[in-house]
């Protein structure tokens, strides 16, 4: 089975199908299971290192907005302003640079019960709300 090496390549896929992420839970484990490189059922602080290192297209060590908005809307113009709200959620600091103290803090909000690990449980449940709270960015009805 083809693996999902990135955030954006599984948002490319799912739009490639349909313009539609409902239903969500299914859209998160497949975010999930393409980024738990190690199939180890946990997304681990260097799993995310290794997500975000994709988008730096300069390979300065920071993710700037721009690289991020570019790298999404290539394949999927129609993700442009879903891609700006997701880099507002990973951009902790707000100041329109990821880096690793963007990386921890955001690492940190994925872990619901603050033991150190993102389990799948806790990764799912994040990205359900976050695809319910931004509908309104990514919705349906978008056909063609
Ligand atoms: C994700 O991976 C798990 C474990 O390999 C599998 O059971 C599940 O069906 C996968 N989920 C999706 C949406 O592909
Ligand atoms: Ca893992
Ligand atoms: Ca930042
Ligand atoms: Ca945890």
């Amino acid at each position: 089975m083809e693996k999902f090496v990135a955030f954006v390549c599984l948002l490319g896929f799912a739009l490639s199908v349909v313009v539609d992420f409902r239903p969500y839970d299914h859209s998160a484990e497949l975010l999930f299971n393409g980024s738990d490189f190690n199939h180890d059922g946990i997304f681990s602080r260097d799993e995310l290192e290794q997500e975000f290192k994709k988008y730096d297209a300069d390979g300065d060590g920071r993710v700037s907005r721009h690289e991020y908005t570019t790298y999404v809307t290539t394949t999927t113009p129609e993700l442009h302003d879903f891609a700006h709200a997701l880099y507002d959620d990973y951009d902790v600091t707000g100041d329109h640079h990821l880096d690793h103290v963007d990386y921890d803090q955001y690492y940190a909000k994925l872990d619901a019960d603050v033991d150190g690990s993102v389990t799948r449980a806790e990764f799912v449940d994040y990205w359900v709300k976050l695809f319910q709270a931004t509908e309104h960015l990514h919705g349906h009805g978008h056909h063609g």
